[in-house]
């Protein structure tokens, strides 16, 4: 059966399932809110909905109930690969269902149809200042694609309806996903390879076509990008760009607003553009070792400038995660089993920090979470294969970010969640809670 279809058929099979929590079981508590929740950037608490994936602060991420090697073992492969290509990741996103060999040529024929960018998105990109961030470019590519959404122009149509409402969704969100590693490629090729623009192969999978795109025609890349696609897709709801891209279209703006809204979260550097952060940071640092081997006292004593500066190390801690991300182990093993990046330099380096980040980060004795996340580790990899323009490494992710905030928003539709629109309260009113020792 064809994605869509099969899409459609889960949606309904889920409908009862939400309707009978809210109807039956609508009042039963499932948490309570602390101040300290409540200043402190509502974490943990549980407020949000989501099938695609789930977090788990020991094991780290599982997409539809897979852990990343699980996932990566289960999916058909790309052709000569080992690794999946990113279609087939998508239908299982979005269904929960490892597809089936011609299910994945379904979705890659399709994205095939869905991949062509019209010129006014490349015309509103080259119409900035050339040194905008990659991610402004992005961005914006996102949001000149508004004009055309199937969303906005069914909402528009006079028929809305909220069963249907999912399947305009679905478009726009495959347009989304299809087009996104189009735009990322122009952006790179505009700001770093004097607009030497490269056309769409249409005989590869997206993550191959993606390396082609900026000149990485390599079988390793391909498989770089298809990882990274991956690996970077979800992280269950709460992170600032899923959560944003959710709340955006909770107030039925379209796919495109929604996006664009959660790639601009996805630019903070306490989110992804800590991997921009990371390839800075050590840079600086190899800069200062003039050449010397980094050992674990010149590392400790640089970790400990950076903190002592009052600033954090990028690449580690995290909001939910208490041991190594599993994003990040996925990439050093790929670093580990790949001859040539083993012996790297900058991955010896990263390495070196990964020895001994956590045990400054422990004896400085403020995060909860000593351990690398996923940034930690993606930009030596880029940078190994040539890709060495590190403030694009956040495109990068902001690629991978849209299969799990597209997925996830299609079912939003689908079960047709509520506009997102939590309770404020004031300073005063917590004070004269506290003195209470609670709210009654
Ligand atoms: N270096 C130094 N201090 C750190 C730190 C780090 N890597 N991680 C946390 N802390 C500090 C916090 O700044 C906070 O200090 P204050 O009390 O002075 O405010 C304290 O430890 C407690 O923080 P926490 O509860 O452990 O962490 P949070 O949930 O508040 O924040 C962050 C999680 C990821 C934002 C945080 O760990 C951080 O800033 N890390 C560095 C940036 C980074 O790698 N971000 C990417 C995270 C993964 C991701 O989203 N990728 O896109």
């Amino acid at each position: 059966m064809a994605l869509k279809e099969t899409l459609a058929k889960k949606i309904e099979e889920h409908r009862p399932r939400t309707q009978r929590l809210v109807k039956e079981f609508g009042k039963v508590k499932i948490d309570e809110v602390t101040i300290e929740q409540c200043i402190g950037g509502a974490r943990d608490i549980r407020s949000l909905v989501t099938d695609i994936s789930y977090l788990d602060p020991q094991e780290g991420i599982r997409f539809r109930g897979k852990t990343i090697p699980e996932t990566f073992a289960a999916l058909p492969k790309a052709a000569g690969s080992a690794y999946p290509t990113v279609e087939a990741f998508w239908y299982f996103l979005l269904t929960g269902d490892v597809p089936t060999d011609a299910q994945v040529a379904e979705v890659t024929t399709e994205w095939k149809t869905r991949q062509s960018v019209p010129q006014y998105v490349f015309d509103a990109i080259r119409a900035l200042p050339r040194d905008s961030h990659p991610m402004v470019m992005l961005s914006v590519g996102i949001m000149a694609l508004q004009k055309d959404s199937k969303f906005a122009a069914f909402y528009n149509s006079g028929k809305f309806n909220k069963m249907t409402a999912w399947e305009p969704v679905y478009e726009d969100a495959s347009d989304i996903v299809a087009r996104i590693p189009v735009i990322a490629a122009f952006i790179y090729n505009l700001k770093y390879r004097d607009d030497k623009q490269i056309a769409i192969d249409p005989n590869l999978d997206m993550g191959a076509n993606f390396a082609h795109m900026i000149g990485q025609d390599n079988k390793e890349y391909q498989d770089v990008a298809r990882m990274y696609f991956i690996i970077h897709s979800d992280h269950e709801s709460g992170n600032v760009s899923a959560h944003t891209t959710h709340l955006v279209h909770s107030a039925l703006s379209d796919p495109y607003y929604a996006y664009s809204a959660g790639l601009n979260g996805l630019a903070g550097p306490l989110h992804g553009l800590a991997n921009q952060e990371v390839l800075g940071w050590i840079m600086e640092f190899q800069k200062k070792l003039g050449g010397a081997e980094p050992t674990k006292e010149n590392v400790s004593k640089a970790l400990w400038d950076t903190l002592n500066a009052g600033q954090v190390i990028p690449g580690y801690g995290h909001a939910v995660l208490r041991k190594t991300d599993p994003r990040y182990t996925t990439q050093r093993e790929f670093c580990l089993n790949t001859p040539g990046l083993k012996d790297d330099p900058l991955f010896k380096l990263v390495a070196m920090i990964f020895e001994t980040a956590p045990g400054v980060l422990t004896e400085h004795g403020k995060t909860k979470n000593p351990w690398p996340n996923v940034d930690a580790q993606s930009g030596v990899i880029q940078w190994y294969y040539g890709v060495r323009e590190w403030d694009f490494y956040t495109v990068l992710f902001g690629i991978g970010r849209a299969l799990g905030c597209m997925a996830n928003i299609t079912w939003d539709r689908g079960l047709g969640y509520a506009i997102e629109r939590p309770k404020s309260v004031s300073t005063a009113m917590l004070e004269e809670w506290a003195a209470a020792g609670g709210r009654n």
